[in-house]
């Protein structure tokens, strides 16, 4: 401990010594029994909570009083229901690294039309194994055109179309019942322009001044976005966007890193974060126990940089996890952020110095390198850049996935091309004209996103079946084009269910559902082509997901099995990490999952189509392992060698 950490912990608990009396009477009076157990949850959380204030804000014993009376009152509104879970994972704190978690994601409307029909649709997701649902952005967003629900207008509302609170509080409830556990965003870096907060900011309020940034001239903004990357080129160039009222009328340039009905918040003020907090904890009450923290890289802003990954970005993640535990301890986060793997460890709670900050981040980097591996049929690459990440705490995990909502963004660094022998530039683009469908060689049918004409940048759009080949091969009646294509897309949700975390199946996946271009008709979508890979669901398509001889059920077969034997293995515990290994051949990812309980696991996933050896040897390190699930029946040993066949896969363990 150095003399200023010294420092610091002794003003956090002089801060404490102060505080605690009073905060104790009223928390006696607020909670009755339950006050010990706040006080000690407050109390473990106390460095976490007045060191990350000391270092963002001036006065942080004051803000630390006001967040802590913030976290007891939400405490005192805990229904008892969500207390109940509350205290099961606090003794079971590991309860989200289960090899029984398995997610899906999905957006209502698309799903099932409204929540209130959710709970009908149970049973389907629990066919599958879903033990964890993460339901895409539902709050009340501003209306027309609203990033696909991420430009919030009531953090405390349901959007309209889809129910109500009430509705999501059922469906929290449903999905208890189940233990199954319900995943929102909460899209924390900006608000819609139209949220009360950016009204009141706008109108002078003194209440919300500093809620958000605004420049007079382009002097600043010109200054920041000389080095800030852009996020959505062609229709938002830049991260600002002028308002004629802003700067008390006289007009000003607003921070909107995306679209310019996204206000940034201004985290400088901590009265920011504090009003952030109280709709954290609300919502918490409401039931949510995972919050998708929504573009978190974004938050701190520092002149001469990216404006991404700042410092501050993982002192303020610190400490609205810390609050928030304090007042549902049941409550974890998950990190938004798609960044490079060096960025990405952080968000787990690594940055500089081991703190908690969100217990679950999407694992970006092993999801560029799968399709990226699929297009070259090599995966050294893979080997390469998951082989040197940083491990990640085992209090943490991954939430591992094909596809999302989102673009793929192709986060492969020039570094770690450059180490496999290929210029970064060159495979970024080669892999946006492999997915487009640009050779002749690819049946993928993506689709450019957001390219850059002057930086040649790109990123790619399209369902996962469709980028798989699967549409291609319909399209053209080709049988075995077909089978290749399925087996694209089972090997690589082969790997997201074996990786270790919680795997994600994005809705549609399990029947192989392709682009779907009906977001064209609607003008406040057709210009952003992200619409096509978040299709409707089609729920005929579905009743045939029992017959073994239609497409869906050939997939969804097989993606059910992958969860069903998963939940076996306890290697694939969460709170073990995976480390890859050269298996002997360059097609082949294979990695390998060690825990003291639960013995070892090994993965093998064969990107080329045709056969690979590997050495048999290498692969169990001489110890008695048998297959627990492959692509294809019982794997070919010989020799001390073990064939994996073209787009297989092979789960072995102990
Ligand atoms: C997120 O994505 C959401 O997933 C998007 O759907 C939203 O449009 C966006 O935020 C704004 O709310 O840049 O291209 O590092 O990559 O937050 C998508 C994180 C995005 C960013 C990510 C962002």
């Amino acid at each position: 401990m150095t003399a200023s950490d010294a420092a610091r912990r002794a003003a956090a608990d002089r801060a404490w010594a102060e505080l605690r009396p009073q905060l104790a009477a009223e928390a006696q009076a607020a909670l009755g029994e339950e006050v010990d157990a706040f006080l000690a949850r407050a109390e473990l959380a106390l460095f976490d909570v007045h060191e990350p204030l000391a270092v963002l804000y001036d006065e942080p014993d004051a803000l630390m009083a006001t967040a802590f009376r913030i976290v007891l009152a939400a405490a005192a509104d805990r229904p008892a229901a969500l207390r109940r879970l509350d205290r099961r994972r606090e003794i079971d704190p590991g309860w989200f690294q289960r090899s029984r978690m398995q997610g899906y994601v999905c957006y209502v409307d698309h799903f099932c039309g409204t929540l209130d029909r959710l709970p009908e649709h149970l049973d389907y997701l629990a066919e599958l194994g879903t033990t964890y649902l993460h339901l895409m952005p539902l709050l009340r967003p501003r209306e027309g055109e609203n990033d696909g629900g991420y430009a919030v207008a009531d953090y405390r509302a349901v959007d309209p179309r889809l129910g109500t609170m009430a509705d999501l509080e059922r469906v929290a409830g449903a999905l208890h019942e189940r233990d199954m556990s319900l995943c929102i965003d909460l899209v924390l870096n900006h608000t819609a322009r139209e949220h009360p907060w950016a009204q009141a900011w706008l109108a002078g309020d003194p209440a919300y001044a500093g809620f958000y940034s605004a420049f007079p001239d382009r002097q600043v903004p010109d200054a920041y976005d000389a080095t800030i990357p852009e996020v959505f080129p062609d229709r938002a160039p830049g991260s600002f966007s002028w308002v004629p009222e802003a700067c008390g009328g006289a007009g000003g340039w607003v921070w909107t890193t995306f679209w310019p009905y996204q206000w940034d918040l201004d985290y400088t003020n901590p009265a920011v974060t504090l009003a952030m907090l109280g709709e954290i904890v609300w919502l918490a009450n409401r039931g949510v126990d995972v919050f998708r923290m929504d573009a978190v890289p974004f938050m701190g802003k520092r002149l001469g940089t990216t404006c991404q990954n700042q410092p501050e970005v993982h002192t303020l993640l610190q400490l609205l996890h810390a609050l928030t535990r304090v007042a549902a301890p049941g409550v974890v986060f998950k990190a938004e952020a798609i960044v490079a793997p060096d960025d990405l460890v952080p968000y787990l709670g690594g940055h500089e110095r081991y703190r908690p900050e969100c217990e679950l981040a999407y694992h970006n980097s092993l999801m560029v390198l799968l399709w990226s591996s699929l297009a070259t049929q090599d995966a050294r690459l893979a080997r390469h850049a998951l082989g040197r990440m940083r491990p990640i705490p085992p209090t943490t995990t991954w939430v591992t996935y094909v596809r999302g909502h989102d673009d793929i963004g192709w986060a492969v660094t020039d570094e770690d091309a450059a180490a496999i022998g290929v210029g970064g530039h060159s495979h970024r683009r080669f892999l946006n004209d492999f997915f487009a469908g640009h050779y002749p060689a690819s049946s993928a049918r993506g689709a450019l996103f957001q390219e850059n004409a002057l930086t040649g940048d790109a990123r790619i759009s399209g369902s996962a079946a469709s980028l798989c080949g699967i549409e291609d091969a319909l399209e053209r009646g080709d049988d075995a084009a077909l089978e290749a294509g399925i087996r694209r897309l089972v090997l690589l949700y082969s790997v997201a269910f074996a990786w270790g975390g919680i795997p994600l199946l994005y809705m549609g996946d399990e029947i192989a559902l392709l682009n779907d271009d009906r977001y064209l008709a609607d003008p406040s979508r057709a210009p952003d082509n992200r619409w096509m890979h978040r299709p409707v669901m089609d729920w005929a398509a579905a009743q045939r997901r029992t017959d073994p001889t239609t497409l869906e059920g050939r997939v969804f077969g097989r993606i059910r099995q992958l969860g069903e034997v998963r939940r076996s293995q306890l290697a694939l515990h969460g709170g073990a990490e995976s480390t890859v290994f050269d298996a002997g051949s360059d097609a082949v990812l294979a990695w390998r999952r060690r825990s003291a309980r639960s013995g070892t696991f090994v993965g093998l996933a064969n990107f080329s189509a045709t056969p690979q050896v590997v050495d048999a040897d290498t692969v169990t390190g001489f110890g008695a392992f048998a297959p627990v699930l492959t692509s294809d029946g019982p794997p070919e040993v010989a020799g001390g060698r073990l064939v994996v066949p073209g787009l297989g896969f092979a789960w072995l363990a102990e």
